[in-house]
């Protein structure tokens, strides 16, 4: 079966963007802490990357924002009384759990799941593992809804599985697509699947949190039903933790037969390409294209994203195309690599930069911004098609953003209950247009 193409599935990004400084190990995260951030302008930068997409002749998706505050969160914190009255309160006397319940996180699709093509699963169905997203109070929220998502869009047990996320315990610690890598000949055909971890169970946990364990890994690996020949499970090295890659996606990204990854991404380098090599044995030769500590310090890789970047093939090109974020070109290091990269004859032909600074800012690149589906014709056909974009409904969905949302959100303006009926009636107006009623 080669008719399957990848489809991105990108995370419209909601009202209640901010600026929360509520994910430890993640640097922009702290860094932009407490500053004023624009949902309007970030919502319309996402759409923009995808109508990149779309121009280039990809079949590009968007997932809705999920609805927020999580009045849930305040439920459970024991607050009570009208939406108002839960708000007022725990803006009194919890701020930093209204940011929580207030997180647009839901944006970075990425971490929405990870995703086996039927090419690869044993029952031949398209397989999905929402993810816990565990390891962050701000993001352990996610997982019910973006179940609810993921049903309504891939609907029908016959072709698609969308599984339960794992247990919310430490041992299970999962946070989907972003610590995880397909690779193959054709997006159609049999791959090998990268599961990426940052810790064993049992292991006590000292410096920045490894969000991403090999029992969730492996456990996500079974009920997909892989070819145990076929799925890799490699250690993220513990240096890329402490310097801020709190994703394998910030230091790897893969697509097709190539790898694009830094030097200090995996723990044992050697032994990660020796065992894909071996996987992909009769299927593909593995194309490695690592970035050595000498040409781009670890540190310039965490802070430009050079890795969070999208990897496609674009239709009328024969080589590669990055997506990368716009910082990679500010900083010097980053900017003569990729210069290099494309002068060099390698699988990777072109960088093309773009703009999504507002998302940036909270540690979410281009890569971070969208999970990939890789889908045949008759799953594409069979899922629900109002969300799949064309030009035309990014501008319906911009000019819903550009009348609902604010452009300006400090994290004061939280407390104010109206905030909470603004983010309803945007999140509302969103879904009608994705004709998706059913998560209203
Ligand atoms: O989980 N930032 C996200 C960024 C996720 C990026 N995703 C990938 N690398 N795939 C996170 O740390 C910051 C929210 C705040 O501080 O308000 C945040 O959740």
């Amino acid at each position: 079966m080669s008719d399957a193409v990848e489809v991105n599935f990108d995370g419209l990004i909601g009202p209640s963007h901010n600026y929360g400084g509520l994910s430890d190990g993640n640097l922009a995260s702290a860094r932009n802490a407490g500053d004023v951030s624009n949902p309007r302008e970030a919502a319309v930068q996402g759409l923009e990357k995808m109508r990149t997409l779309v121009r280039a002749g990809l079949v590009q998706g968007v997932l809705p924002p999920l609805a927020r505050p999580s009045f849930d969160l305040l439920a459970a914190a024991g607050y009570s009384g009208t939406d108002a009255q839960m708000i007022e309160a725990a803006a009194r006397t919890s701020p930093r759990l209204l940011k929580a319940a207030y997180s647009a996180s839901s944006m970075w699709t990425a971490n929405a799941a990870t995703v086996s093509p039927s090419a690869d699963t044993g029952d031949g169905r398209l397989h999905f593992t929402p993810a816990n997203l565990s390891t962050m109070l701000h993001r352990s929220l996610e997982h019910p809804d973006t179940t609810a998502t993921l049903i309504s869009i891939f609907p029908g047990e016959d072709r698609f599985a969308v599984h339960g996320a794992l247990p919310a315990h430490a041992d299970f610690a999962d946070e989907g697509a972003a610590n995880h890598v397909r690779l193959c000949a054709e997006h159609g055909e049999a791959g090998v699947e990268l599961f990426v971890y940052g810790r064993d169970t049992g292991e006590s946990a000292t410096g920045f949190p490894a969000r991403q364990t090999r029992l969730a890994s492996e456990s996500i690996a079974r009920s997909h039903e892989l070819d145990g020949a076929r799925a890799v499970f490699a250690r993220q090295s513990r240096r890329a933790i402490e310097a801020g890659a709190f994703h394998n996606d910030v230091v790897c990204v893969g697509a097709l037969d190539t790898l694009f990854f830094h030097e200090c991404a995996f723990e044992d380098t050697a032994g990660t390409l020796a065992a894909l090599r071996r996987a992909a044995e009769g299927r593909f030769d593995l194309k490695p294209v690592m970035v050595p500590e000498s040409e781009v310090p670890l540190a310039d890789a965490i802070s430009s994203y050079l890795f969070n970047s999208q990897l496609l093939q674009f239709p009328d090109e024969d080589r590669l195309v990055l997506i990368a974020p716009g910082e990679t070109q500010d900083t010097a290091s980053t900017r003569a690599y990729c210069e290099r990269l494309v002068r060099a004859n390698g699988p990777i032909g072109r960088v093309q930069f773009v703009d999504v600074r507002q998302s940036m800012r909270n540690g979410g690149g281009p890569a971070c911004l969208r999970l990939r589906v890789v889908m045949t014709e008759d799953e594409l056909a069979s899922c629900h098609q109002g969300v799949i974009l064309d030009e035309e409904l990014i501008d319906d969905l911009q000019a819903c953003v550009r009348s609902t949302y604010r452009d300006r959100l400090a994290p004061a303006d939280l407390a104010d209950p109206k905030f909470a009926d603004e983010c309803r009636i945007a999140r509302e107006a969103l879904l009608e247009i994705l004709e998706l009623d059913a998560l209203l």
